[in-house]
């Protein structure tokens, strides 16, 4: 980047935020001043265990929200003692507290908080929901929160810049969710890797608010960064109806900003598509699934949860019937969306026709109840279908427009919704329904003293660290493919979310659904190595990925890829994420080979390359490590726990 040169959207809220590094090349690590935070409740806890253990009183951020919204199935004291100690930390600290009911993290802060030009980071990976309205917003681990909610920045790696260059205007019937499903179709899973996806063109004018969070927040599932829009016109409506319109600013990218990459989509030639089991990026054309019967419609999560959304659903159900052999639930992403609907009588119709309506939150997103019948065919509106995290392990999730759910809800059969005439005309209101009533705001500086924070029995300490030690020998005690996500590392849903604040007891479920044996030869083993392929650890920034790893003394992770929020998390336990130097290497090691890295702490130290040998076969396999010198320091202080105790003694 030279002087002469604009910066696009994302490169201008970097430079503005930025205070450690340079940002002039892609791959550089650079540290951002955060603005906002989030975080929701299933990564909360630990994300405010950790804040505690740094001993900051206050938040130094601008605005810190906490949410809770995942773990709201209570079938047990675990949840609900979660919510209480989330909310008098929230109190004591400095945050504001979303109760239960108030809705989903990322659409709440779109609504309520969100500021286009500002910083967020949320320990959730669909945190670039804010990017819908010009926020610069990433997902990260709950440690990373933690620091940031410390006034500490937040590290990455600069991005490269992709353009998404928007003509053309949706036809009738197609929607926000089809631009980012032929996105993933034509990037896939991994195409975002290192990248920020930034929308622009004349098309941009013709997505509402709800439209473009839609896009920016399914962009996790590239992979990237994060994604982001220009805040102009439209935005500044949406703010204004929200009630927010003194918080709007413009933003956008210099007319001669370059970009790495430039994706050209005509919005008028998209047709309604669908994400076919197990992948985001399975996309197909709805028209060609005709046909295929249908046993669930899932309406909802933060992707597809809007005011918008439900109006089109509810208009699309009225005076008809869902059909008998399908389960129809829908759940508002916001108290403020479903007491609109309530209110303008959209709610009755959505009742009348049989849906099942549940509370504003999550829900069978993250496997939260609604899991489909054995081999069931479910189409969701949600962003992620890999296999069972419906909860159902065979089930044949697909993820589909919220008109596309709707149509085949009625239908009983996969549907194009353009099979339904004429759409309903939908309008975005002047003013939504403003009351913050569900928003606990903390206490007052002179009283946070006063304020005791409520632990329950379930809740257990961070788990041990211990620095690098100077050679690692271990074992292989798993081997898996490409594309590894953290549904697959550390499963969710309603039997295993309420263990996110006890790392030993959620440690038993670690990987159990690629090997049901791995936490047990674990066990035995002591210590240990992971050997992944490509892409490893896509999804979700739970931080539990890495902790219940390390609680079961998983040292070192080497794979041909790594999704960046997991990679991140590894560093951040204090485990080392190594990539293959050649890919065809992955090949030389098989299921309990020992392994060695000689000399690893002196070699990380010094900057020299780090070499692996597997014992069992007698080969030496070189690897790529590419760490900045502040994660060296973090791993060499076994975390960025350690690592932030030790720079502050
Ligand atoms: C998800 O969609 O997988 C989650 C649940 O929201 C996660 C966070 C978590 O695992 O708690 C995410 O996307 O980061
Ligand atoms: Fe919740 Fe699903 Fe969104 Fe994750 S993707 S925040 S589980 S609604």
């Amino acid at each position: 980047m030279t002087a002469s040169m604009g910066y696009t959207l994302a490169q201008k809220l970097i430079k503005a935020h930025l205070v450690d590094g340079d940002m002039s090349k892609p791959g550089n690590e650079i540290g951002l001043r955060i603005d906002q935070t989030l975080t929701q409740d299933a990564t909360g806890t630990m994300a405010y265990l950790e804040f505690e253990a740094m001993g900051v009183p206050r938040v130094k951020t601008e605005r810190s929200v906490a949410y809770i919204d995942h773990n709201t199935l209570q079938t047990g004291f675990e949840n609900a003692d979660d919510h209480r100690y989330i909310q008098t930390v929230c109190k004591k600290h400095g945050l504001y507290f979303s109760r239960p009911g108030n809705g989903i993290c990322h659409q709440v802060h779109l609504e309520r908080f969100g500021i286009p030009g500002k910083t967020l980071i949320g320990s959730d990976s669909h945190t670039p929901t804010g990017g819908g309205i010009g926020m610069l917003a990433f997902g990260a681990g709950g440690l990373d929160v933690a620091v940031a909610m410390g006034g500490g920045p937040y590290y990455i790696s600069m991005p490269k810049m992709v353009r998404v260059n928007l003509t053309g205007r949706l036809q009738p019937w197609v929607a926000a969710k089809d631009v980012i499903l032929e996105v993933l179709r034509r990037m896939s899973v991994k195409g975002g890797v290192g990248k920020i996806i930034e929308y622009g063109g004349e098309g941009v004018k013709t997505l509402s608010v709800p439209e473009r969070a839609t896009i920016t927040n399914m962009g996790a599932e590239l992979g990237a960064s994060t994604s982001i829009f220009p805040s102009d016109e439209i935005t500044r409506d949406f703010m204004r109806a929200q009630g927010r319109e003194a918080d709007w600013v413009a933003v956008g990218p210099d007319d001669d900003a370059v970009y790495d990459e430039v994706l050209d989509i005509d919005l008028s030639a998209l047709c309604p598509l669908a994400a076919c089991p197990h992948s985001p990026d399975a996309v197909k054309p709805v028209e060609e699934l005709g046909g295929i019967k249908v046993d669930q419609c899932c309406i909802g999560s933060c992707t597809n949860s809007s005011l918008m959304d439900m109006l089109k659903v509810a208009a699309i159900l009225k005076g008809k019937t869902v059909h008998p052999d399908v389960s129809l639930s829908i759940a508002p992403g916001s108290k403020q969306v479903y007491n609109m609907l309530a209110e303008n009588g959209a709610l009755a119709d959505l009742i009348a026709a049989g849906a099942r309506i549940l509370e504003c939150a999550c829900g069978p997103c993250i496997g939260m109840g609604q899991s489909p019948n054995s081999g069931g065919v479910s189409l969701r509106t949600f962003n992620r279908n890999f296999e069972g995290r419906s909860g159902t392990a065979d089930a044949q999730v697909y993820l589909v427009s919220p008109e596309t759910a709707a149509a085949s809800a009625l239908a009983g059969v996969f549907t194009d919704p353009r099979s339904l005439g004429e759409p309903p005309v939908i309008t975005m209101p002047d003013h939504f329904l403003i009351n913050d009533n569900m928003i606990v705001p903390p206490a007052d500086e002179a009283d946070m003293d006063k304020v005791e924070i409520v632990r329950g029995p379930n809740i257990k300490p961070f788990p041990k660290t211990s620095p690098l030690s100077e050679t690692i020998d271990a074992p292989v005690l798993l081997k898996v493919g490409d594309n590894i996500t953290t549904d697959h590392i550390m499963p969710a849903g309603a039997k295993i979310l309420p263990l996110r604040s006890n790392i030993p007891a959620i440690s038993e479920h670690c990987f159990v659904r690629c090997d049901p044996e791995f936490p047990a030869r674990c066990k035995a083993a002591g210590k240990g190595i992971i050997i992944g392929g490509s892409n490893y650890g896509q999804g979700s920034s739970r931080e539990h990925a890495a902790l219940a790893p390390l609680y079961l003394g998983i040292k070192a992770v080497i794979v041909k890829s790594f999704a960046r929020i997991h990679a991140a998390n590894l560093i951040n336990a204090g485990i080392l994420p190594l990539t293959f130097e050649n890919e065809a290497d992955y090949d030389r090691i098989s299921l309990g080979d020992e392994l060695c890295l000689p000399n690893v702490r002196e070699r990380l130290q010094k900057g020299e390359p780090i070499v692996l040998e597997n014992k069992t076969t007698g080969e030496t396999i070189p690897l790529a490590s590419q760490f900045s010198a502040r994660q060296v320091a973090m791993l060499l202080a076994g975390g960025l726990l350690d690592y932030t105790r030790e720079s502050k003694a």
